[in-house]
């Protein structure tokens, strides 16, 4: 496989005018005819050019309508030019019908859809396959099917046919087409400047009643763009599909956003409370795009963090707005220690700005999208909010219409600041994740924080330099009182002090506050200090923090001595639950312990071995304890998390039911069941109903309710998905391959959806003892349906790789097994690319 490296970016020779293209769609025989106008650049003429092309069938070709026969490969085509500008006019043979891998124009559920980012344009006619060539499309399309959609504004329609003008120059992988048999879910949004949109979501009949939480957000998302970004929509048409077999989540086609149906469709009694949550976050992602990433796009892939980083720190930014900073913030970290730092100390490390790949999808990583947009929070709180909004609106302003760098990003900081960022730079060109240790000194009225940081070596990255850290620090007096409020230390050496004058007694510090940068602090605090912060710190993010790392460093210590759970600790977390003046959401993500797998990573950066088994009846035995110790307790809890109102799936209904389903979990460990029975018996929406029943599985109850629930929802595509993945993962780690392997009979058991195929074994990977099963079984049955979906769908074979990307943290034993999984899938004949990179990285 070929290498593709940053530093080899040329642009492309030409200009497109316009691309007009007319699909006369066929299941299994589209025609798509391209006519496009190309114009030489400045740069040196050219005789011939290259067009990327994949899996097409060319039925001809001319070039100011002369017939040409240009040289086809399975990559492209290259053709001799003329100097000048010239029409180029191709007509190609397609096969939607038979397009499993979904990149291109393919067939979900009866409709056509298309999916092009990064690069599945070329799958549907000849064409500079790359970000940096924009143009304007016009798209006529010609289908019996009702509803016929693509980017931009609708032109003429008729009987079997319409057209669509986007005037905004885009790249291809923006392209979009639909059609179906659809329904539409209707409404509009007038813009601040007075321009009235047609909004819609369309989906399969059906489905019409779950649109309408989706449309909410959408407005939401709109009006917020214009309040807190100044960005107006710019078409008279916003178009939202959904699509059931979908590789990602979703896609910002301008004008015609593509979602996986999981992630639009929703209503209270099929979605849970998280499900809607993520649906807000998503429809704003995708719309937020519309500027990051659609008006200002990436000159190439490498930058794909300029798009992705900068859209997920504006929709983090929103959920915060609309559901509450602190709790928002808690759970980005979490996502972001499970997700991005496991990556990031990994075999897949990489920058945030790659210089090379093989298969760009493999890049669509948390890394990108994750600590990319943690490197903005960090430049935003270096910078200062009223920079920060200069800087953003120079960006729109220059950079309008422009496919940019990450060098273009920073330059509208340095500009509006008089900063040098080169330093700061380094966030996006060195992999893994900074170490961050602290020590403290107190003398005489003075306190001082010395920190030192170092980054680890990285695959390919043996030496690091130090990189600029925004360290948040406040410091509180003994009696509980803040004495210095929140101030940005800027760390720029290997090792550096900063002194607090003026002091009349040795504070507590309350360091990295809102998590300011995105590394592993090494603090020698003892249990004392962390549990004074528990109860006073002022800064959510570091109040849960020091909870959290006490039940951290507790389990830790069951698992490695067999301690029994200290007890401070618990009174400490106990005090703080029964502080009913605290947010209810607040209160329950205290009590969730550590993950499984985050307790593997601590162990084997403490240097050693992690046995899945022992930490999972370490959790399961403090778990337990929990329940028992707060028997009375519970029950409290319970009834202040009673929601009596319609359902809502707000931040407070929200926070309520999630401390709700935390206290059932504890009292399972305890009544058999009995709570998790009454819940589902009684429950009224999804989110009660389906915790309700993962307990009973945990309980071993589950029979009848997994029956009933089977019954209730056998016809609801995203339910079942829930269904099927609720039984591998909350199973007992001792059967969770079985049940997995049991479910890949069941008849509803689609393995070419990849929602339903996410399930089952994204339920595997997420039950850590029964993943890491210690005779390997684990590991040889997410190979063995690896290696068959490979011929089918490349893209969701190798993102569920990463799943092995852990495997040396653990004993020769599991190690030997997952070596040898991992070298049976690479063995496989006719290997994809995406999968062929992505295991050769974990191996190597
Ligand atoms: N659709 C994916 C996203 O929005 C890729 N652009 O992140
Ligand atoms: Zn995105």
């Amino acid at each position: 496989p070929t290498t593709v490296y940053l530093a080899d970016y040329t642009p492309f020779g030409w200009r497109i005018e316009d691309v007009h293209l007319t699909f006369r769609l066929a299941p299994h025989a589209t025609r798509v005819l391209a006519r496009i106008h190309f114009a030489p650049c400045q740069l040196a003429p050219q005789q011939e050019f290259f067009l990327h092309g994949e899996e097409l069938r060319l039925i001809g070709a001319k070039i100011d309508g002369q017939e040409v026969t240009p040289e086809v490969t399975d990559k492209g085509l290259t053709c001799a030019v003329p100097a000048g500008r010239f029409l180029w006019e191709a007509e190609v043979e397609i096969d939607p019908a038979n397009n499993t891998a979904l990149e291109g124009l393919y067939m979900s559920g009866g409709m056509y859809c298309t999916q092009c980012e990064a690069e599945g344009f070329r799958k549907i006619t000849f064409y500079p396959d790359r970000p940096d060539v924009m143009a304007t499309f016009t798209v006529r399309i010609e289908s019996a099917m009702p509803v016929l959609l693509s980017n931009g504004n609708p032109g003429a329609s008729g009987d079997g046919f319409a057209e669509w003008h986007d005037p905004w120059p885009k790249p291809a992988y923006l392209f979009a087409l639909v059609a179906g048999d659809l329904r539409n879910h209707p409404d509009s949004f007038t813009t601040k400047s007075g321009h009235k949109v047609d909004l819609n979501i369309w989906v399969r009949p059906g489905d019409e009643g779950k649109c309408a939480f989706g449309m909410q957000a959408l407005k939401a998302s709109m009006t917020w763009d214009e309040d807190v970004y100044g960005r107006e929509y710019d078409l008279d048409v916003f178009n939202i599909v959904a699509v059931d077999d979908f590789n990602m989540g979703a896609m910002e086609n301008k004008g015609l956003n593509i979602f996986n149906s999981s992630c639009v469709l929703a209503s209270p009694e099929t979605s849970t409370d998280d499900n809607f949550e993520r649906i807000e976050a998503i429809i704003a992602h995708e719309y937020f795009h519309n500027w990051t990433g659609n008006r200002i796009t990436c000159r190439d892939w490498f930058q794909l963090c300029l798009k992705e980083g900068l859209t997920v720190y504006r929709d983090s930014q929103f959920t915060s707005d609309m559901r509450g900073p602190e709790v928002k913030r808690i759970s980005d970290v979490i996502d972001l220690r499970a997700r991005q730092f496991p990556e990031d100390q990994g075999p897949l490390s990489h920058p945030v700005r790659p210089e090379s790949f093989q298969e760009i999808n493999n890049f669509y990583t948390a890394t990108v999208y994750e600590k990319g947009a943690e490197v903005i929070g960090m430049l935003k709180r270096l910078v200062g909010d009223d920079d920060y909004a200069r800087a953003l609106d120079l960006y729109f302003d220059r950079h309008d219409g422009d496919a940019a760098t990450i060098e273009d990003w920073l330059k509208v900081f340095e500009d509006v600041t008089g900063r040098d960022l080169s330093q700061f730079k380094r966030w996006y060109s060195q992999s893994g994740t900074p170490r961050l240790s602290v020590s403290e000194a107190w003398d005489n009225g003075t306190f001082t924080l010395t920190f030192e940081q170092h980054t680890p070596p990285t695959p390919g990255q043996a030496d690091k330099l130090p990189q600029v850290l925004p360290i948040a620090v406040g410091l509180l007096n003994p009696n509980g009182d803040e004495v210095v409020p929140t101030r940005v230390l800027e760390m720029t050496e290997a090792k550096q002090s900063f002194d607090f004058t003026g002091l009349s007694a040795r504070p507590v510090a309350s360091i990295l506050r809102e998590f300011s940068a995105p590394v592993v602090l090494e603090r020698d605090a003892d249990p004392q200090q962390r549990a004074f912060l528990l109860a006073h710190d002022t800064d959510a993010f570091n109040r849960w923090e020091a909870g959290h790392i006490l039940a951290r460093d507790c389990l830790l210590a069951m698992i490695r001595d067999g301690a029994t759970p200290d007890t401070a600790w618990l009174d400490g977390l106990e005090t703080v639950l029964r502080d009913s003046t605290l947010d209810p959401d607040f209160r329950q993500m205290l009590v969730a312990l550590p993950s499984q797998s985050e307790l593997a990573q601590a162990l084997h950066e403490q240097g050693s071995t992690p046995d899945p088994d022992a930490i999972y009846d370490a959790v399961m035995t403090l778990r337990l304890f929990m329940a028992e110790r707060w028997a009375d307790l519970l029950p409290k809890l319970a009834e202040e998390a009673r929601v009596t109102a319609p359902y809502q799936p707000d931040a407070e209904q929200t926070g309520k039911r999630a401390l709700g389903n935390m206290v059932l979990g504890l009292l399972t460990h305890t009544d058999g069941g009995a709570a998790a029975q009454a819940q589902f018996d009684s429950a009224d929406n999804m989110t009660l109903q389906l915790a309700a029943l993962a307990n009973l599985i945990r309980a071993d109850k589950a029979k009848a309710a997994l029956a009933a629930f089977y019954d209730q929802w056998k016809d609801d595509r995203l339910v079942m998905d829930k269904w099927f993945g609720l039984q591998v993962g909350a199973a007992d780690p001792g059967k969770a391959v079985e049940v997995a392997k049991a479910l890949t009979a069941h008849e509803k058991f689609d393995w070419t959806n990849p929602n339903r195929f996410r399930a089952v074994f994204g339920g595997l990977i997420g039950n850590h003892a029964g993943f890491h099963r210690k005779d390997g079984a684990g590991y040889a049955l997410l190979a063995d349906w690896l290696i068959k979906l490979d011929d089918k769908n490349p893209q969701t074979t190798a993102r569920m790789c990463s799943a092995f990307q852990t495997w040396t943290r653990y004993d020769s034993g599991r190690q030997t097994h997952a070596k040898a999984a991992l070298e049976r899938i690479m063995a496989k004949p006719n290997l994809s690319r995406d999968v062929n990179e992505m295991v050769s990285r974990i191996l190597a």
